[in-house]
């Protein structure tokens, strides 16, 4: 029996297009979703996982597999019905899953053979078995997995091409931030998997560098941090020589132990979203958490910095409060927060989400022709009507920001600060050149965005 597990790609995200830009090489993601899915599929199984990311295959030239399973996020929508109407027309049965056919199960239930809802580990082999017989069902739904005893993922799959290799050590998130699907999808507790599986599952990764996927590697009690500090603990007794990255919320700085048991354990890296430079945007984001204790983040940024760790900080443009000179805001909060990279996203509300709902309800989703608007839903585009930004205004305000943060004199600033601290200067200055090549990408997307959809703000 043949699978075939695919990653639809968007050509109208940045960092696919390798060719254009070479740096986005270091930043094509692998899908860990279709590695854990090939780790629960039985051996009579001959898999292949398609990423299209790095690059389309010629489907008709390739052998007719018996099932096709796609995955997806919101963004990634579009192709995947296209991909998948390619195989139905050769009467291959399509199962789709992940967090878009969550959502969007209706829209999804028409296009492909059968779904599955939320995590898969509880009910993919049933899907498997049931493809076998030819009695597939159009829903399985696999909701919230117990995560302390699932098969690795196939880390032997998917070998070359990437960076970064992948893993997940956590699942789910309590803070629910308005725009975030993590708590709609992942639920509000943070599961976790036992330290022991994790450092073999990690000893199984190829590559010398990894993606932690999880959502918040420290979570947020006291429970949280403890066992945080075991698995880093366990990690760096296993010595396994890898560089990692991961996502946190800004207490991550609050204890220097932590940061100096993630430095031990190979952590390179963290991603923290600040998301706004106001208090107020926080709040309006419920993001109440990095609100707490008259946080510091320039103090904070600094403290994860000393343990040799890179700080990307993530923004939002678009909140109800932002006004014009939010870009630039943005860019002066960022360098003086201390962060090494930037990243600006605008606000869009994704379905599941709270955000979608008050959206939705105060008819402010510019962009509402589905299926085929999703493939502008990633972030890196306005969908929705802003309260005090023009479509026009929004653009400027994110081209003003990344222009003033990815100048040169910044960027150089940074990289030669980062060589007076010994803190990685040439990844800085690598992952700073990247994003200011693809400020040349973003300007004709947002060109050609407003050619295409400009009049759908009106
Ligand atoms: C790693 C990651 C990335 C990587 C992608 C790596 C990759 N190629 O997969 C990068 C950094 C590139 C990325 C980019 C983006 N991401 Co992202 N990302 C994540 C993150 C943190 C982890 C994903 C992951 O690997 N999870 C681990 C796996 C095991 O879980 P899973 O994917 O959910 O898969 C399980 C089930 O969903 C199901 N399943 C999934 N697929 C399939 C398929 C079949 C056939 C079946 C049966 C089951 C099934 O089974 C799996 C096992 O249970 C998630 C948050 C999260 N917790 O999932 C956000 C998340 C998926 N990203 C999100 C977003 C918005 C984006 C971006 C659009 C914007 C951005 N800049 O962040 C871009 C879009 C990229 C694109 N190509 O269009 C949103 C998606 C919401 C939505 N409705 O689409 C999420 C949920 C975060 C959030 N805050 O809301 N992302
Ligand atoms: S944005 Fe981060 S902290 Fe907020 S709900 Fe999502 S995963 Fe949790």
């Amino acid at each position: 029996m043949r699978l075939y597990l695919i990653n639809p790609s968007n050509p109208l995200v940045s960092i696919v297009k390798v060719k254009e830009n070479r740096w986005n090489r270091y930043r094509v993601w692998k899908p860990l979703s279709l590695m854990v899915l090939a780790g629960l599929t039985p051996a009579e199984w001959e898999i292949s996982i398609v990423d299209e990311n790095l690059g389309a295959p010629n489907y008709p030239a390739m052998p007719r597999p018996d099932l096709v399973g796609i995955t997806a996020f919101t963004s990634q929508a579009n192709r995947a019905y296209e991909v998948a109407t390619h195989f139905r027309r050769l009467g291959v049965p399509v199962v789709m899953g992940g967090i878009h056919a969550t959502m969007c199960l209706d829209e999804a239930m028409e296009r492909v053979d059968s779904i599955v809802t939320g995590e898969a580990e509880r009910v993919w082999p049933q899907v498997l078995e049931d493809a076998r017989h030819g009695s597939l069902k159009r829903r399985y739904d696999g909701g919230l997995a117990q995560i302390n005893d699932v098969p690795f993922a196939r880390h032997d799959l998917l070998a070359t091409g990437y960076a970064f290799g992948a893993i997940q050590t956590t699942r789910g998130c309590p803070l629910n931030c308005s725009f975030c699907s993590v708590t709609a999808f992942n639920g509000a507790r943070y599961r976790q998997r036992p330290i022991p599986d994790v450092v073999r599952e990690f000893q199984l990764v190829r590559e010398k560098h990894v993606l932690v996927v999880d959502d918040n590697l420290v979570g947020t009690r006291p429970d949280h941090i403890a066992r945080a500090k075991d698995l880093f603990r366990a990690l760096a007794q296993a010595n396994l020589r890898k560089e990692w990255v991961a996502q946190a919320t800004i207490n991550f700085a609050d204890d220097e132990e932590l940061l100096a048991l993630a430095a031990k354990a190979g952590c390179s890296g963290v991603f923290i979203g600040l998301e706004s430079p106001a208090a107020e945007g926080l709040r309006e984001l419920g993001k109440k958490f990095n609100l707490m204790k008259g946080r510091d983040f320039h103090a904070s940024v600094r403290r994860i910095q000393r343990h040799n760790i890179l700080v990307v900080g993530s923004f939002m443009i678009g909140l109800d409060i932002d006004e014009p000179g939010i870009g630039k805001r943005i860019a002066e909060a960022a360098s003086q927060y201390g962060v090494d990279n930037l990243n600006v996203l605008f606000l869009t509300p994704l379905p599941g989400t709270r955000l979608w709902d008050q959206m939705k309800s105060e008819d402010r989703i510019a962009l509402d022709a589905f299926p085929e608007d999703w493939k502008y839903y990633t972030l890196t585009f306005p969908v929705a009507r802003h309260k005090h930004l023009s479509l026009d205004g929004i653009i400027q305000e994110m081209i003003s920001c990344d222009t003033r943060f990815y100048s040169m004199p910044r960027i150089l600033r940074r990289a030669c600060s980062n060589l007076w601290q010994r803190r990685k200067p040439l990844i800085t200055l690598v992952g700073s050149l990247s994003y200011r090549s693809n400020l040349r990408l973003n300007c004709k997307a947002y060109a050609d965005f407003k050619r295409q959809r400009g009049n759908r703000y009106d």
